[in-house]
């Protein structure tokens, strides 16, 4: 059957700044305590998205969820006014007050993983909520997540949204970031590479593993997908000890081609041979490995060149790849971005997106997609207001640049006018997508 993948980005909320919220993402430390521009931040995010429009794609949105979140500074002993609240939050608890702030629903691949109809035993789209366990601001993302989630995949007879995991390190999962669907086209059957950091119950030193196997287990059974089709690889140590928080900081697969670094995985071979097998009368496993000799781990890491989107466009024979520009102001990513292009692998073009905003909290192109591959039934079938046109990318461009700030420091949150702000910003958001039910 015939299906689009649809790329669904979060956009960037009003209250974006820069909190050092997330240990193990080299970008959020070493840019803790600087000042954001969240209105720069949305329009970039918004750019990005008009370039897929453009590009003959259909891109989806996601709204950004209600911040500051009053439920968790209360549920932390807080009382009284709204205003109340934050100051006294501001002076008690600085800390919970920026966690309560954090605009990282934006980063989507986090929001959630998705199996397309075309691999699950029920024939419907599944989407499973990232409980988002190991990081205390991301792990008050899920029930606003599920709500958003099931506003717009409503309709069960194409849709089955799935609650978080329990809260659980044990059951540690990040969503779509740590999974990749691969397929001869987007509409046929496919393989679903599931990468973790850790078992259950395995504590390691170093940078956390966000993810874990069971997680990714409990979330191919929820799904349905056919055990012969599903694969369960570990990432490197290396990899998340050098500041691979995600897989997808490492990796990027769509179609039937894996981009990814020589070190990303933990066993590179059993991996690749993991996956031929599974994809065994579907497709051609194509994998491009590019090697530690030509990219470091450490500029893999920093330009973010695997944190791209990894696009089939209309028209075009090879793949697109959307990266981030930081991975063309790095020589060595760069110079292999070059000699892809000129070889003559899968991979035939490399566009370079500004989204530097988000990239400071280590949040790449990738990171701020999340991919659901929909039927033409499935897309009609969603709430219609998140897909997006050009007009409705310039009427969330005008609320933007009319709510939102263009400079935010730490000291600001204490500042009750903001609260008022992000929820007025959100309003206006949410009634361009016609769903005013989520305020
Ligand atoms: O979870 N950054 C996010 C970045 C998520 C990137 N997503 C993917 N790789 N798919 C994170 O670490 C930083 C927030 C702060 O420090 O204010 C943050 O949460």
């Amino acid at each position: 059957m015939s299906a689009a993948e649809v790329n669904f980005d979060g956009l960037i909320g009003p209250s974006h700044n820069y909190g050092g919220l997330s240990d193990g993402n080299l970008a959020s430390a070493r840019n803790a305590g600087d000042v954001s521009n969240p209105r720069e931040a949305a329009l970039q995010g918004l750019e990005k998205m008009r370039r897929l429009v453009r590009m003959g794609l259909v891109q989806g949105v996601l709204p950004p969820l209600p911040r500051p979140n009053f439920d968790l500074l209360v549920s932390a002993g807080f009382g009284g006014s709204d205003a109340e609240i934050i100051e006294k939050a501001a002076k008690q608890a600085p800390g919970l007050l920026k966690v309560a702030y954090s605009a990282s629903s934006m980063w989507t691949a986090n929001a959630a993983t998705v199996s397309p109809s075309a691999d699950t035993a029920d024939g419907r789209l599944h989407l499973t909520v990232a409980n988002l366990s190991t990081m205390l601001h991301r792990a008050q993302e899920h029930p606003d997540t599920t709500a958003v989630l099931q506003a717009i995949f409503s309709d069960d007879r194409h849709f089955a949204v799935h609650a978080a995991l329990p809260m659980h390190a044990d059951f540690s999962d990040e969503g779509a970031a740590n999974h990749v669907r691969l397929s001869a086209e987007h509409g046929a059957p496919g393989v679903e590479l599931f990468v973790y950091g850790r078992d259950a119950g395995e504590s390691l030193a170093g940078f956390p593993a966000r993810q874990t196997r069971l997680a990714a287990e409990c979330v191919a059974r929820g799904h349905g997908l056919a055990p012969a089709r599903a694969v369960f690889a570990r990432q490197s140590r290396t990899a998340i000890d050098a500041g691979a928080f995600h897989n997808d900081v490492v990796c990027v697969g769509t179609a039937d081609t894996l981009f990814f670094h020589e070190a990303a995985f933990e066993d590179t071979e059993a991996t690749l041979g993991a996956l031929r097998t599974a994809s065994q009368g579907l497709f051609e496993l194509k994998p491009v490995m590019v090697p530690l000799a030509e990219v470091p781990l450490e500029d893999a890491i920093r330009s973010y060149l695997f944190n791209s989107q990894l696009l089939v466009v209309p028209g075009e024979s090879r793949l697109v790849l959307v990266a981030p520009t930081e991975a063309a102001d790095t020589a060595s990513t760069r110079a292999y971005c070059d000699r892809l292009v000129d070889g003559n692998g899968p991979i035939g073009r490399v566009d370079f997106v500004d989204v530097r905003q988000s990239m400071r909290n280590g949040g790449g192109p990738a990171c701020l997609r999340l991919r659901v591959v929909m039927t033409e039934a499935e897309q009609q079938a969603c709430h219609p207001d998140v897909l997006l046109t050009e007009q409705r990318i310039d009427a969330l461009q005008d609320v933007v640049r009319a709510t939102y700030r263009d400079r935010l420091a730490p000291a600001d949150l204490a500042d009750p006018a903001l609260a008022s702000e992000c929820r007025l910003a959100r309003e206006q958001l949410l009634k361009v997508l016609n769903l005013e039910e989520l305020a």
